[in-house]
C-alpha cells in the first residue's frame, strides 16, 4: 500500500504574492516532496514498515542515538513533514484565533516573544531542517528545531506549525537571506486555523 502525494490545499501561485512563488512551488511539491513519496515507498516495500501509517514508521525508525538516520526515516519523515507543511500555510488573511494566542502569551510572553523564539530556531538551524512550534506532552508549548527531517513526533510532542528551513524552500524567493524567509513565513504565510485546530 503505497504513500501517495497529496495535492496542494491551493493552487500553486496561490501563496505567490505572499511570498512563496510558483516556481518555489513547483520545485518544492512537485520534486522535493515528490521525491520523499517516491523513495519513502521503495525503501517501506517488502519490509514490515509496509502497512505501517507514516506516524508509525516515524516513530519506529528514529534512532536517537544514531550520528545520522536512515533513509527509511529521512525519507518517510520528510514525506509527513511537507504533508503538515502546505497545510500550515494558506493564501487568505489569518489572524491568530484567541484561544491560541492566550496560550502562546502564557508560554512565551507574548505573540511577538514567540515570533522572536521560533525565528531565531529556524535562523539558528545550522544546515538543513526545521523549526517547530509544538505541544509537550504536559500541554505546555515549545519551540525547537531539528536537523534534516526529524520532527516533533520523534520526542512524543505535537507539531502546531513547522516551517521548512532547507535551501530548496527559501533560495528560490529570498536567495541566503533566511532570516526574512522566516519573518515573512509568520507574518503573511501561516495558516493560524490551521496551527489552532492542532492543539
Ligand atoms: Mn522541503
Amino acid at each position: 500500500m503505497a504513500f501517495t502525494l497529496p495535492d496542494l490545499p491551493y493552487a500553486h501561485d496561490a501563496l505567490a504574492s505572499k511570498g512563496m512563488s510558483t516556481e518555489t512551488m513547483e520545485f518544492h511539491h512537485d520534486f522535493h516532496h515528490n521525491a520523499y513519496v517516491t523513495n519513502g515507498n521503495a525503501a517501506i516495500a517488502g519490509t514490515t514498515w509496509d502497512g505501517k501509517s507514516l506516524e508509525e514508521i516515524i516513530v519506529g525508525t528514529y534512532d536517537a542515538s544514531a550520528v545520522a538516520q536512515s533513509g527509511t526515516f529521512n525519507n518517510i519523515s520528510q514525506l509527513w513533514n511537507h504533508n503538515q507543511f502546505w497545510e500550515m500555510m494558506g493564501p487568505g488573511e489569518s489572524k491568530i484565533p484567541g484561544a491560541l494566542e492566550a496560550a502562546l502569551v502564557e508560554n512565551f510572553g507574548s505573540v511577538s516573544s514567540f515570533k522572536t523564539a521560533f525565528s531565531a530556531a529556524g535562523a539558528g538551524q545550522f544546515g538543513s531542517g526545521w523549526c517547530w512550534l509544538v505541544k509537550n506532552a504536559d500541554g505546555s508549548l515549545a519551540v525547537i528545531k531539528t536537523e534534516n527531517g526529524v520532527n516533533p513526533l520523534c520526542f512524543g510532542q505535537t507539531a502546531l506549525l513547522g516551517c521548512d528551513v532547507w535551501e530548496h524552500s527559501y533560495y528560490i524567493d529570498f536567495r541566503n537571506k533566511r532570516p526574512v524567509y522566516l519573518s515573512n513565513f509568520l507574518d503573511n504565510l501561516v495558516n493560524w486555523e490551521n496551527v489552532a485546530s492542532r492543539m
